[in-house]
């Protein structure tokens, strides 16, 4: 493990406690970190992962969401990791603003739904990347990812950051600097999936239409009230209580975590939640005696023997 200190990222953001994931020193718009510990040097089960374009309240273009699903891809794979804070990096150098995600970079939306980076036209544009709203992508890999996703307000989540928030499994928000605020629909754009659906399974649906139609600003309080936020804490507190959460959830069973984000899941998500849901669950079958019997007699071309598994129990 590295001995160097990271650089300071944000204002609650403590280097002692975090180091860079190797293999990702060319990330432009997002920073991940992996939490350790410096007295013993070694890694702890939580890591961290901030939009890092504060100057534009943490927007995202669509470099930005493939980082961020490259390395929540990356998260979801290392078998050590129980925990992703998800949060924003700031405050702003140019105004002191503090952000989480301030949703789409509505500078780059083009007319026709494509995302136009910068120098590029509809001519030179690839299409099969410009037109994906593969911010989707990244709601349904935290939603189906055996780990527990927390989202660490720091700032504003407003538009598509307030749909992350939502898909979360666990929001804690700054009492000082934590705003909530849908604003998609006064930009034109509308996340009729788990950023509207499942604010209304949360909260209820006269809320969430409140939420949607009027895009007023909620404080972190507010949304503690409805049931949206877990918890709002003191800022200069609100990493070290996302860890608080993180080392909590690092003393429970790994399995009883997941099978249970998974049932929490099923329902809302309908048969793509029962597959998720399913795949674990023969997984845990094939550690079974009996699954074992049936693979080992057809490897032997023999019929299985179930006389020893009993039909109850
Ligand atoms: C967040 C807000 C409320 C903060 O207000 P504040 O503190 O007064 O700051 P500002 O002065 O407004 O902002 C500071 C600078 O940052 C720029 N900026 C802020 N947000 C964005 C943004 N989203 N895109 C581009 N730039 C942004 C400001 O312009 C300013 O820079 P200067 O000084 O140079 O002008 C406030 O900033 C605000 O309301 N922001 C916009 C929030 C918003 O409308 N976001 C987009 C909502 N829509 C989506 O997110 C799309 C949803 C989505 O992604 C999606 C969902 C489902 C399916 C597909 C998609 C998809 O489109 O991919």
């Amino acid at each position: 493990m590295t001995t160097d200190l990271p650089a300071k990222v944000s204002d609650v953001f403590d280097p002692a406690r975090w180091r860079l994931v190797e293999g990702f020193e060319d990330l432009q718009d997002i920073t991940y970190h992996r939490q350790v510990d410096r007295s013993e040097g070694r890694d702890l089960p939580t890591v961290r992962i901030a939009f890092n374009r504060p100057e534009v309240r943490n927007a995202f273009r669509p470099g930005t969401v493939d980082e961020l699903y490259r390395t929540l891809d990356h998260a979801r794979m290392t078998p050590d990791v129980a925990t992703v804070l998800l949060t924003g990096n700031g405050p702003s150098p140019r105004d002191g603003g503090h952000s989480f995600c301030s949703g789409g970079d509505q500078r780059i939306r083009g007319r026709d739904g494509y995302r136009y980076a910068e120098g590029e036209t509809r001519e030179t544009i690839d299409p099969a990347r410009a037109g994906r709203l593969h911010i989707l992508e990244v709601q349904r890999l935290m939603r189906t990812m055996p780990k527990v996703v927390i989202a660490v307000v720091n700032g504003w989540a407003a538009g598509g950051g307030h749909s992350l928030h939502v898909v979360a499994d666990l929001t804690i928000a700054s009492r000082q600097h934590g705003r909530f605020k849908q604003t998609d629909a006064t930009v034109g754009s509308f996340d009729a999936g788990y950023g509207s659906a499942l604010l209304a399974r949360q909260i209820g649906q006269k809320k969430a239409r409140e939420i949607f139609f009027l895009a007023r600003e909620y404080s972190a309080e507010d949304m503690v009230a409805m049931g949206a936020v877990n918890e709002a804490v003191e800022h200069e507190r609100l990493e070290e209580v996302a860890l608080e959460y993180a080392a909590d959830i690092a003393r429970q069973s790994p399995q009883a975590i997941r099978m249970l984000k998974f049932a929490f899941n099923l329902a809302d998500d309908g048969l793509a939640g029962q597959q998720v849901f399913a795949g674990e669950a023969t997984r845990m079958a094939y550690m079974t005696d009996e699954a074992v019997e049936g693979k080992e007699a057809f490897l032997a071309k023999r019929s299985p023997d179930w006389s020893s598994f009993p039909y109850y129990f």
